[in-house]
């Protein structure tokens, strides 16, 4: 706590966010015991509230402001989700097993003896797969609207994901095509889900490049800022069309943080994430009940601040950028609204164009996006 105060020491709002969250914080209690001592005294539901706390931290809060039913459905297409990116990524995992599972791990959503020991590389991640059980059964209470949406997108993710596990990200077609599967999926699931809660605007259900666009912002933002901990485990989503522009070796950056070539790189790759920003205008501009905005909103002023402190950063090449966590706490905690999403939009806009040196080609780029983004923020 004391060094989150320290970094927001100069945002007073946020220190007070801070402390208001630690007090709030109560209600969404985050159990101090291990999941794995959780197990034996919850039960399925309990469990799964507790799972959601621990492996997502902060946005659990945000999951649990939800209305009841439509909170239900959400934290279990999330630890569904968060169980199968788990398998995605342990590299551990034997490849042609991986492949199998993650093809077939949809089915897995109706059986309740279905678990899996040793795997995962957290604690919490590899707990919550070794109890899956628990999970199906949270799942099974759901009703068969919001269970035929996380099954059908849980297929599509899978199958996706086994394609990517065998051949790597490329081109810029690929890159957005992996994206799609792990998270524009995701916000084409959401919108379903919002749909069968008869909250949200009917009209969402079918603007599936909308939907997209609001998990390939999310996304691309955690490729551009997890550059330096993928590289090290060695996988890579930095599509080759971008960076090869630059350098020989994707290791060059790290070896060259500061070299300009590096720099143009990087900002390639952020330029590329702000062009999805005016589709999440839009899609965030329809969504009509406050809770369901806040829910969708928040994730997407977290990834323009994230995407704000590495644009032009070389420290992205060495080790991780991170948002002020003062910043999530006040997001949460003062009832955001579109007008206020929308300000921290135009704010940002203005950081990257500041950022950029004038008469730069990223700048000449920036100026376009941000009348465009400014003209549809004038629209709403
Ligand atoms: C998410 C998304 C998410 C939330 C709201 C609307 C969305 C619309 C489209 C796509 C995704 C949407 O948000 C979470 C945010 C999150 O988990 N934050 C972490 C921080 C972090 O760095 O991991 C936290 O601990 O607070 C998200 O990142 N993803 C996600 C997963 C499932 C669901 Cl249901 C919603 C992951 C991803 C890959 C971006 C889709």
């Amino acid at each position: 706590m004391i060094p989150t105060l320290y970094k927001s020491a100069l945002h007073p709002r946020e220190v007070r966010a801070l402390f208001k969250l630690k007090l709030k914080g109560q209600q969404f209690i985050v159990p101090k015991e291990s999941l794995e001592e959780l197990v034996l005294k919850l039960d399925d539901k309990a469990f799964c509230c507790a799972a959601l706390t621990k492996v997502s931290r902060s946005f659990a809060a945000v999951i649990q402001q939800l209305p009841e039913d439509l909170k239900n459905a959400v934290c279990a297409f999330y630890l569904v989700l968060r169980a199968l990116d788990t398998i995605e990524d342990d590299m551990k995992f034997p490849q042609a097993e991986k492949l199998t599972l993650l093809r077939s791990f949809y089915e897995k959503s109706y059986d309740e003896n279905f678990t899996l020991q040793n795997v995962g590389d957290q604690e919490d991640y590899r707990v919550l797969l070794a109890h899956y059980d628990k999970v199906v059964r949270f799942f099974k209470s759901l009703n068969s609207g919001y269970r035929d949406v996380i099954v059908e997108i849980t297929k599509k993710m899978g199958n996706g994901m086994a394609d990517f596990a065998e051949n790597e990200v490329v081109s810029v077609d690929d890159y957005n095509l992996y994206c799609h599967y792990v998270a524009g999926l995701v916000g084409i699931g959401l919108s379903d889900l919002f749909f069968a809660s008869g909250l949200e605007n009917p009209e969402l259900k079918n603007q599936h490049d909308l939907s997209n666009s609001m998990g390939l912002f999310l996304q691309k933002t955690n490729i551009i800022r997890d550059y330096h901990e993928d590289l090290f485990s060695d996988r890579t989503f930095w599509p080759k069309e971008i960076w090869g522009k630059y350098a020989n070796e994707l290791v060059f950056f790290t070896e060259n943080p500061h070299a300009p070539k590096s720099l143009e790189c990087l900002n390639e790759m952020v330029m590329n994430a702000l062009h999805h920003l005016p589709d999440v205008i839009d899609y965030l501009s329809m969504l009509k009940n406050e809770s369901v905005f806040r829910f969708a909103a928040i994730p997407q002023v977290m990834a323009i601040a994230t995407l704000a402190a590495v644009f032009n950063n070389p420290k992205v090449f060495t080790g991780v950028v991170k948002v002020r966590k003062g910043l999530t706490a006040r997001l949460m905690l003062y009832d955001l609204s579109l007008e206020d999403t929308l300000r921290y939009f135009k704010k940002y806009a203005g950081v990257f164009l500041r950022k950029s040196p004038t008469g730069s080609d990223i700048h000449r780029q920036l100026l376009t996006w941000s009348k465009e983004v400014n003209r549809k923020i004038k629209e709403n």
